[in-house]
């Protein structure tokens, strides 16, 4: 794996020496979202536990407290489902009505497979999980192996990678389809725009937003796409979420989400080799979804784009998503993908973090959500696979980047990419878990 928490620097004393105010200020924003047993991505906008976020938190938790990164991790799987998928939120029953769609919406307990003991949604997000074990396993091996937590998720995880490369393997070419832009974590991603014309926006349910009570309306996605994503919802909840819905309009392979199922296959070699079991099962499956992957590169872009399932087509358009498979190592197109992040459709022109959307595309919007803003984790993982191809000196760039612009403007949600001004919510728990875990691998000798 690239980077790591193992490579932690330490100092003479043997303890890595972070600097003092990014570790004190992210590590009070982790403390302050914190809820007995996970932690909120923000305390108004975010109120339950999000399945993907909760994995980039406890990889930067794990620097101050690798148990409770492991309490993060056993809470989410408290919601898995008999089909081995993680859920995309697990539902804190106290909060229903601030954040929609919620439990009411999903009804999870009376959907066959479902836990009998947490109101889960029914989607998943992007499989980071087996990646954030390892790196918690290796933040302190000592009490990962008193506590038998490799041994305890190591199945689990099984289960939930079964599930995306059996019956999410909706395209049988090998990768995983989403079947909702929520999924992606990248919600209204112009790699969505096509097929959600086809996605009718009468949706039966009321629409509440409570979202616009914390973020800006015009840094949110907008009512009919909100109408578009809750038909969808509806329809998967209705066909109770089985994933057999032939007529269902959205499936898409995303470049983003199959990379990291491809990681975390790479991490799941290295949990199996610890727990003495084989390892090259888990690498085959790495480099089939690498070589699956391939179809999804577009040399006009020089990146990866989002394949749409259900005709075939390859999206031409380059994202912060087509860009993070810069992390597979060995990755034949690396150099073509430096390329393009240091174009001008990305870093050229002085960025600070890279955009999530083409900045030389006419409908960038540095301030609208996934459609131009950089988000932390993006730039976090993007600074991960430098570190991997040794490009240190840029890792480092966008490493000092996260550190000061989270801490300069309160921990936002996303920012301009080249003003780091802040847009979103703040105080959000990724981008000081991130900030947390840079702060560290910068404070290496
Ligand atoms: C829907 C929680 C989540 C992130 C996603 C981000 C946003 C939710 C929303 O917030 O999505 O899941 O309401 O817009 O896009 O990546 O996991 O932080």
């Amino acid at each position: 794996m690239t980077g790591g928490a193992g490579n932690a620097g330490t100092g003479s004393t043997g303890v890595a020496i972070a600097d003092p105010i990014i570790a004190a200020r992210s590590t009070a924003v982790l403390e302050a979202n914190w809820r007995k047993s996970h932690t909120v991505p923000a305390a108004g906008l975010y109120p339950h536990q999000w399945s993907w976020d909760s994995a980039f938190i406890a990889m930067g938790l794990a620097r101050i407290s690798p148990r409770r990164a492991g309490q993060e991790m056993d809470a989410l799987f408290a919601g898995q489902w008999d089909d081995g998928r993680l859920p995309q939120i697990v539902f804190d029953p106290h909060r229903d009505q601030e954040y929609s769609p919620g439990a009411a919406f999903w009804q999870s307990r009376s959907i066959p497979g479902a836990p009998a003991s947490v109101d889960t949604a029914g989607l998943v997000q992007p499989p980071n999980h087996a990646w954030a074990v390892w790196r918690i396993h290796q933040a302190d091996p000592g009490e990962s192996r008193r506590r038998s937590f490799l041994q305890r998720n190591y199945p689990k995880l099984l289960q939930w990678h079964a599930y995306l490369s059996g019956r999410r393997d909706r395209g049988n070419s090998g990768l995983a389809a989403i079947v909702h832009p929520w999924e992606s974590g990248t919600d209204n991603s112009p790699l969505w725009d096509t097929a959600m014309t086809r996605v009718p926006a009468d949706c039966k349910t009321e629409l509440k937003r409570p979202d616009l009570r914390h973020a800006d309306p015009g840094e949110r996605p907008s009512q009919k796409e909100y109408g578009k994503y809750f038909w969808m919802a509806e329809r998967y909840r209705d066909h109770n979420c089985d994933d057999a819905d032939t007529d269902y309009p959205f499936l898409m392979e995303d470049p983003l989400f199959n990379t990291l199922l491809a990681v975390s296959e790479l991490a799941l070699a290295d949990i199996a080799a610890e727990l003495g079991l084989p390892g090259t099962p888990h690498r085959k499956r790495a480099k089939l979804i690498t070589a699956a992957l391939e179809e999804l590169y577009v040399p006009e872009l020089g990146c990866y784009s989002a394949r749409d399932v259900t005709d075939g087509s390859v999206i031409r358009k380059a994202t912060i998503n087509g860009l993070v498979p810069l992390l597979l190592p060995g990755n034949a197109h690396a150099d073509e993908l430096l390329a393009t992040l240091n174009g001008p459709r990305f870093m050229a022109g002085n960025a600070l973090l890279v955009p999530s959307y083409d900045a030389t595309a006419e409908d960038h919007n540095p301030a609208l959500y996934w459609r131009g803003p950089a988000w932390f984790n993006m730039s976090w993982m993007v600074a991960e696979a430098l570190e991997g191809l040794g490009q240190t000196d840029q890792a480092d760039f966008l490493r000092g980047n996260i550190g000061r612009l989270a801490v300069e403007h309160e921990f936002p949600e996303y920012v301009d990419p080249w003003t780091g001004a802040a847009h979103g919510t703040r105080s959000f728990s990724w981008t000081a878990a991130l900030a947390l875990e840079t702060t560290y691998q910068r404070s290496r000798p």
